[in-house]
């Protein structure tokens, strides 16, 4: 199968998704990493328009949007499949990867774990303590109803692996490098041993923000 590009940048959840179900997939790919402050540059809106990572390149097939990546690399190699048979099933995974993307990602871990982790790495910036604050009211309704939807299963959806625990991991391993990782999730140990069977896959091992780091490196 042709190699699949993925544009994105070390420490992206949502780009280290997009490679994640590729190493789930046993599928070959390259990283095409993109520069920082070169987001809004004519070269990368002619890939993404709204100037975000990742973007996905198969062939003469380009696509943003981490959903539908997720999605169309489940549909053209559909071994092993990461959408559920079930419909309640496939349901429950499609509206927990709306949870990410609406309410987990914007509001939360974009503020955060943007605060927390992004800002001091890569700007030297200190975190901004009272946004940090003001995001947490939201960030525990989140966490609760995450806790509530897994209940006492394995992953996500179902017992098997989804595309809703690809896209989330990579968001939720972020929070684990936060001291809010404790607060949020102390009355949740469902979600704590979660994210370790996640954090124990070889799919988040090879794509830590390090590995990434040095995928970029090497490109
Ligand atoms: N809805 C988009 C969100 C992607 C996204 O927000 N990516 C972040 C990195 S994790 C980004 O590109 N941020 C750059 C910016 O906002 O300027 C998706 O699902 O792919």
């Amino acid at each position: 199968m042709t190699d699949f590009i993925i544009h994105s940048i070390p420490g992206s959840p949502y780009g280290r998704a997009a490679l994640m179900i590729l190493e789930e997939k046993g599928l070959p790919y390259q990283l095409r990493p993109v520069a920082p402050g070169t987001f809004r540059l004519p070269e990368h809106l002619a890939r993404h328009p709204f100037g975000r990572v990742p973007v996905l390149e198969h062939g003469d097939f380009s696509l943003y949007e981490t959903q539908a990546i997720l999605r169309y690399i489940d549909r053209i190699a559909p071994t092993p499949s990461f959408t559920p048979w079930d419909a309640k099933e496939a349901a429950r995974m499609d509206q927990l990867m709306n949870i990410n993307d609406w309410y987990l990602f914007q509001g939360v871990s974009s503020v955060i774990c943007f605060q927390r982790v992004v800002g001091p790495r890569l700007m030297g910036k200190l975190p901004d303590e009272d946004l940090i604050s003001a995001a947490m009211p939201k960030a525990h309704a989140v966490f609760a109803e995450l806790a509530r939807l897994l209940g006492d299963r394995q992953f996500f959806a179902s017992a098997e692996l989804s595309l809703v625990d690809i896209l989330m991991a990579p968001q939720l391993d972020f929070f684990f490098e936060t001291p809010e990782w404790e607060t949020l999730t102390s009355a949740h140990p469902n979600l704590r041993s979660w994210l370790d069977r996640m954090r124990a896959r070889p799919s988040m091992v090879a794509t830590t923000w390090e590995r990434v780091a040095a995928m970029a490196k090497a490109a």
